[in-house]
């Protein structure tokens, strides 16, 4: 076992941020630890009548932060950004003990909410409409973008904040109320979330700033809670984070309203290590993008096509780092490679392992290691399986540390290979081929939302915009122009003269 008392650093941690030590315990929502397998809160549930009088109440929000110009909307937003600053070991540290990431990944979690927060600022000021020709004289034409309403999101248990960070502080900069649904393995940190966030109110309020009630709102509950939110009449967007399989559940029901859906759904992403690949670079960025936070990111690296040439000299140093990396508490030092989420991840690797197998696959790794660890703690070995084809669980997600390594001697095939799989969210290629590079990124290239050389397929930055093709759901959050699925656009034609000429030069004189 841990020498650490995890729920007694949970409690801490939670009351020293102004939550209540009772919304801890007492309710039905037993919350562990994967680092040991510990129970660290039990939290009240909501009822679906009390999530659904919430979401009116965000939408009363909604209909009083519209008011507010978007840059004093910001200032809140910067504000949050400073909270998250000051209070950034705390929730880095509350990351690694409810998702089992390793410190320097917590911590770098709490960043990328700051950094959208920087993000989201400078949009406040910046969100641009258009001034368009216009074919009629003393006519002006624009487009404006306006707040659209609550913006519902439903967040995995893999980034249990920052992805509530992206799309909140996009949200609330472009004048919309949020309503949270985490997920039920991760709910501690989203009221830890909430509680930083009503600090920045609270702060902004003080300053002469006006925020109504409810602008953010946490609801903690199982699937039935994430219903009654995709289904709420007064939900116009719900941006939500997850498996290919709620995707498929959400995008329908959410369609037959009329509802706009973001969906960042499963990755299957691969890299391709071309002949003229820097193998040095090549082995950190593979390792980091397969091996890194146990292979529970949607970005991590799945597979893996190497050329024929620098197999035999690439795959025996990768097998070896696997054999070699640490595994073990994602609070102590020197760790590398925390603990999977729980029983259930466990068994889906096992199972996928098993597959790979029966298709002929060679497995290195995989087993489970640090059983002192905790019963119910999960450590393993990264897995690297060698294919010689590109079948069977390899053209599915798995959502642990396998990475499928396959040999190509063609570059268009490989090229055929990375796309040849119903997800699209994320690729990369190693080369020093600059036809192979441009050919990569080019409209002939990879299909997917995010493609990179010369790093691996994870670690986004916030500026881009974040999401992917297929069955990775189409949406975009965070950086760019992604801000404009969270607006409603109106094209706004204005008349200044005393005649009305009618388009496409249409006659109607009564
Ligand atoms: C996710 O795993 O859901 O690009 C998001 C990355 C991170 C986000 C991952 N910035 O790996």
């Amino acid at each position: 076992m841990s020498n650490t008392n995890l729920p007694a650093e949970v409690s801490r941690i939670l009351t020293g941020l102004g939550v209540s030590a009772d919304a801890l315990s007492g309710g039905s929502l037993a919350v562990t630890s994967p680092v040991d397998g510990s129970t660290i809160a039990k939290l009240k549930v909501i009822s679906a009548d009390d999530a659904s009088r919430s979401i009116d109440a965000g939408h009363a929000a909604f209909l009083q932060w519209r008011l507010v110009p978007a840059p004093k909307r910001g200032e809140l937003v910067r504000l949050l950004g400073e909270e998250l600053r000051a209070h950034k070991d705390d929730l880095g540290r509350l990351v690694s003990i409810e998702v089992g990431k390793i410190t320097s990944e917590g911590l770098g979690e709490v960043q990328e909410m700051i950094d959208i927060c920087d993000f989201a600022v400078g949009l406040s000021r910046q969100l641009y409409g258009l001034t368009i020709a216009t074919e009629r004289g003393e006519h002006r034409m624009m487009e404006t973008w306006h707040p659209l309403g609550v913006t519902g999101i439903i967040s995995a248990f893999n980034f249990p904040v920052a992805v509530w960070c992206w799309n909140a502080a996009l949200a609330l900069v472009c004048g919309n109320a949020v309503v949270w649904k985490p997920s039920e393995k991760t709910p501690v940190t989203a009221l830890a979330t909430q509680a930083i966030f009503e600090k920045a109110v609270r702060r902004y309020v003080a300053a002469g700033g006006v925020a109504p009630d409810n602008l953010s709102t946490v609801l903690i509950g199982e699937r039935a809670i994430g219903e009654v939110l995709v289904d709420h009449p007064k939900v116009p967007l719900v941006s939500a984070t997850g498996s290919t399989v709620m995707g498929r559940a959400v995008g329908p029901r959410l369609a037959a309203r009329f509802a706009r859906a973001i969906l960042e759904l499963g990755g299957n992403n691969a890299a391709i290590v071309g002949p003229t690949a820097d193998l040095d670079l090549t082995l950190r960025g593979v390792a980091f993008a397969a091996m890194g936070t146990a292979g529970q990111r949607c970005t991590s690296l799945r597979r893996l096509f190497v050329h024929d040439s620098v197999y035999d000299t690439l795959v025996p140093r990768l097998i070896k780092a696997y054999g070699s990396v640490t595994i073990g508490n994602p609070l102590e030092a020197g760790t590398l490679v925390g603990p999977l989420i729980d029983a259930r991840a466990y068994q889906g690797m096992q199972k996928a392992l098993e597959a790979a197998k029966a298709a002929g696959g060679t497995v290195h790794g995989g087993m489970r290691v640090r059983e002192e660890l905790g019963d119910d703690a999960f450590y393993v070995r990264p897995a690297l399986v060698e294919m010689s084809d590109q079948t069977g669980p390899v053209k599915e997600e798995t959502f642990a540390p396998i990475l499928y390594v396959m040999r190509y001697s063609d570059f268009d095939t490989a090229l055929a290979l990375n796309n040849d799989v119903p997800q699209g969210l994320s690729s990369s290629i190693f080369t020093n081929d600059l036809r192979e590079a441009e050919a990569f990124v080019s409209d002939r290239g990879s299909d997917c939302g995010i493609a990179n050389v010369n790093i691996g397929p994870s670690g986004a930055e916030i500026g881009g915009a974040f999401g992917g093709e297929k069955e990775t759901g189409g949406g975009r959050e965070s950086g760019s122009d992604a801000w404009k699925a969270y607006m409603r656009r109106a094209t706004n034609t204005v008349n200044f003269g005393r005649s009305l000429p009618l388009a496409q030069g249409v006659k109607f004189d009564v």
